[in-house]
């Protein structure tokens, strides 16, 4: 008999199907009991009166169960399987579980949760947030792919920084100190030059970052673009806010239930308002009386310019622009309009950061001009800076942190719990 999958079973016939699972909740009464069955696709209620086969029930065993489907209004979602037999087919070895995951609420703290990664994600909920994300990232594939964009794999132990200060992990290689990388940035801008003209990726990056905070983590995925022959900076916010709102339609249709599950709405997205950083600091102190520091926002700005923005432009999102040269990565094209400036963004979403980007400078001589009033030898970076001597094209590109942009969604609130298992500074298990 070929399995069938809870999902399948609002559209059958009344007949006997197969049915295999996890056993989620059970419910004795005197001379039968209701089951609820889980696999990956949902639940359904069973139905057994074999008081043998009930007692030999314990919560989580996966089972393979035969049984009559049947149409009843009083079972959830109109449907119950009166099981003929019920197979156990992986044992369990507990006395007690580590927490209980069939109530509404968890009696977990969120340590404990990840702890337990491949016991809390059963819960259907959990694994939501992670059918959202793949979609996050098929709706990034599908939206640049349509565009004309190459997909590429780019090295992760590299052998120099990307963007710059001293947030690197060390990897011994052979008899060689290398780094895992930052961020694709050098080989994303390398492969705009070396002919592929527009490239994104979607790979791990690593930073180590020694704070433990709600947003950070020491290993991320991100989601990087590169694209070559533009002209200004307006043209990549451009693209993401097509992204976006390509993205919310693509959420839209592909995770209804997952959203309805996760209570999250979302509606159409307007026009990002695009907002210079300076701007932004001189809002903060007017009106919420917030300094900043020098060329950014700390997180509290972040968060009080969003409810700024919120209020005043219903937007969700805001486009800060023109970053100063000293905060941004030697590789940002300085904006020759605005001395001290570059042309660069970030993409502030309901109070943080989820984007960085902007053009690169694509001058050879520039460039390395640049790395040497950066305190960089050119020489250490030839492997990335020789490539512009063979005509790069004026190019650039932006990132957005995928842990980052699925907790916003979801208005999660802790970055750990968008992150299939987390990497923090306290956390290299499971
Ligand atoms: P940046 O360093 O700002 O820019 O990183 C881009 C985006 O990556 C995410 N991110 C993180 N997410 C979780 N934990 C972290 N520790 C972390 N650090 C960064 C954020 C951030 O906005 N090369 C440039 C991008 C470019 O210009 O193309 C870069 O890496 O969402």
């Amino acid at each position: 008999m070929k399995r069938t999958l809870i999902c399948q079973l609002p559209d059958m016939e009344e007949k006997e199907v197969l049915l295999k699972g996890w056993i989620f909740k059970i419910k004795k009464f005197g001379n039968f009991s209701f089951v609820t069955l889980r696999d990956k696709t949902g639940l359904v209620q069973l139905v057994l009166d074999d008081a043998k086969e009930i007692n030999d029930l314990k919560l989580e065993m996966s089972v393979e169960v035969k049984g009559n489907l049947e149409r009843n209004i009083k079972a959830p979602k109109g449907l119950e399987i009166h099981v003929r037999s019920i197979k156990v087919v992986g044992c369990v070895y507990y006395d007690l579980l580590p927490f209980s995951i069939n109530q509404s609420k968890v009696d977990a703290s969120l340590e404990k949760e990840l702890d337990y990664r491949y016991f809390s994600l059963r819960r259907p909920d959990r694994r939501a947030v992670f059918k959202v994300q793949q979609e996050i990232i098929e709706a990034f594939r599908g939206y640049l792919i349509g565009r004309g964009f190459s997909e590429i794999h780019t090295p992760k132990i590299i052998s120099s920084g990307t963007e710059g200060g001293s947030e690197m992990f060390t990897v011994n290689y052979f008899e060689t100190r290398t780094f895992l990388a930052q961020s694709p940035q050098f080989y994303k801008q390398m492969m705009v030059g070396a002919g592929f003209e527009s490239v994104f990726e979607i790979g791990h990056a690593y930073r180590a970052e020694p704070h433990n905070t709600w947003r950070h983590l020491n290993e991320y995925v991100s989601l990087d673009i590169e694209m070559g022959f533009i002209e200004d900076e307006e043209e990549l916010m451009a693209l993401e806010e097509g992204y976006i709102q390509y993205l919310f339609k693509h959420l839209n249709q592909t995770c209804k239930e997952e959203l309805e599950l996760l209570k999250i709405e979302l509606t159409e997205l307007k026009e990002i308002p695009r907002i210079p950083l300076k701007e932004a600091q001189d809002i903060l102190v007017k009106e919420y009386d917030k300094n900043s520091p020098t060329g950014n926002l700390d997180a509290e700005g972040e968060m009080l310019f969003s409810q700024y923005i919120k209020e005043k432009y219903q937007s969700d999102f805001v486009f800060l622009t023109k970053y100063p040269e000293s905060k941004r990565p030697m590789y940002t094209l300085p904006d020759d309009e605005l001395k001290g400036m570059t042309k660069s963004f970030d993409l502030i979403y309901k109070g943080l950061e989820i984007t960085t980007g902007g053009l690169r400078i694509h001058d050879y001589e520039k460039l390395s001009a640049n790395m040497v009033k950066f305190g960089a030898k050119p020489e250490d970076f030839s492997f990335y800076l020789d490539g512009f001597k063979y005509g790069m094209p004026p190019h650039g590109g932006f990132a957005i942190g995928l842990e980052r942009i699925t907790m916003k969604i979801l208005n999660l609130e802790n970055i750990r719990q968008s992150t299939l298992l987390p990497r923090d500074i306290k956390r290299i298990e499971p």
